[in-house]
């Protein structure tokens, strides 16, 4: 059997961890939203079990992460009626079939994980076994869909390549062609969008520096700021994209206009090459806050009725499990835990 077996269908989550950044935007939601428009069916998570793995989170936090969220999605774009947007401990059976993943998966597999490590820091040991075993649940999360795509930041490469791994090996070991051998999407110019504090690291919902990051739902003058204080060097923008190697604060603001502008780096080079950050700065701010700042005040309108969005989650939970449902039992027997 070939993959053409399995429908054409799009997975991706993210983590309710704290507030949506310009990097998910750039590197995932972007990307969400076009492939909705294309042949796929497409299922949108807030990977809610994810977001406590890292550390555990006030439950208020946690659930008006969620729900914000869920606002960020809508408001960027994707649709209900389109879409399937689901709360993933509301489809129990991401959790379930983790399980057999974790029995799937290697530990020499799991020990190899870049993010585990950036996460746990140097104190590994003091680390939830839910963060080591994280990309466990990540290949449910992608496999219970059976989904064929999965558009996501350049950050999940190792993830997707695991979760490639476990459906190899599950199939390999039950001599089935059961599980897809899913392909990654990570396309454009803003895979990793950078800090805007430190060109070396990732723009993320949780550096504890807020000014490292531009939130979802900062207002104009905010972003601005953030813009005009982001970290560059004293040269001019070069015309030609080598120009920026070894510039890794000016790369990221490049990269982030191009995204944001749609164009090229080259095109954005053609305009902008020779120009001092000082002028730079205030159109990249000017254009960030164009693009953001209906996102951000669609989000502020949907966050005033939380019952209308937990109806949406509850609703794709109902029309995801006719889905995960069905792949769970099959599993099961395949397994040996049900059937004749
Ligand atoms: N800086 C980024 N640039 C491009 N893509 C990014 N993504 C995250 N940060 C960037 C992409 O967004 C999707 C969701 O990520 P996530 O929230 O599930 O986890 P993460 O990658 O760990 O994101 P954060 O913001 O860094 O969260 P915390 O701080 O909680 O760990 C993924 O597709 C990711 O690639």
């Amino acid at each position: 059997m070939t993959d053409s077996q399995f429908t054409p269908r799009v997975f991706s989550g993210i983590q309710p961890s704290g507030c949506l950044t310009l990097g998910n935007y750039l590197g995932a939601i972007k990307r969400f939203v076009q492939m909705q428009e294309e042949e796929y069916e497409t299922i949108y998570c807030m990977v809610d079990l994810h977001a406590i793995t890292a550390k555990l989170l006030d439950p208020a936090t946690l659930r008006k992460n969620t729900r914000e969220l869920a606002a960020g999605f809508i408001a960027s774009g994707i649709s209900p009626e389109k879409s399937i947007l689901i709360n993933q401990s509301q489809v129990p059976e991401h959790a379930q079939l983790a399980w057999i993943f974790n029995c799937i998966a290697r530990m020499g597999w799991m020990q190899r994980m870049t993010q585990f490590k950036d996460k746990a820091g140097k104190n590994a040991e003091a680390s939830s076994l839910g963060l080591f075993a994280y990309p466990a649940l990540m290949a449910a999360d992608i496999l219970i869909y059976h989904a064929t795509h999965v558009p996501v930041g350049d950050d999940q490469k190792q993830h997707l390549e695991l979760t490639r791994d476990i459906a190899t090996k599950f199939n390999q070991e039950y001599d089935v062609d059961f599980f897809p051998i899913t392909e990654p999407v990570i396309e454009g110019a803003a895979t990793r969008v950078m800090s805007l504090r430190d060109g070396s690291k990732k723009m993320s919902k949780s550096d504890a520096s807020d000014a490292s990051r531009i939130n979802m739902t900062d207002d104009a003058d905010t972003i601005a700021k953030k813009i005009r204080k982001a970290k560059t060097d004293p040269d001019a923008l070069p015309s030609e994209a080598k120009g920026l190697d070894d510039r890794p604060e000016a790369r990221n603001l490049v990269n982030i206009y191009a995204e944001l502008a749609e164009i090229t780096v080259d095109q954005v080079l053609a305009d902008h090459g020779g120009a001092q950050f000082g002028a730079f700065k205030p159109a990249l701010a000017e254009l960030a806050v164009t693009k953001l700042a209906p996102i951000s005040s669609e989000m502020a309108r949907l966050m005033d009725d939380p019952a209308e969005i937990d109806r949406i989650l509850a609703h794709g939970a109902e029309q995801a499990r006719e889905i995960t449902e069905p792949v769970l039992k099959k599993t099961y027997e395949i397994v040996g835990l049900v059937g004749a």
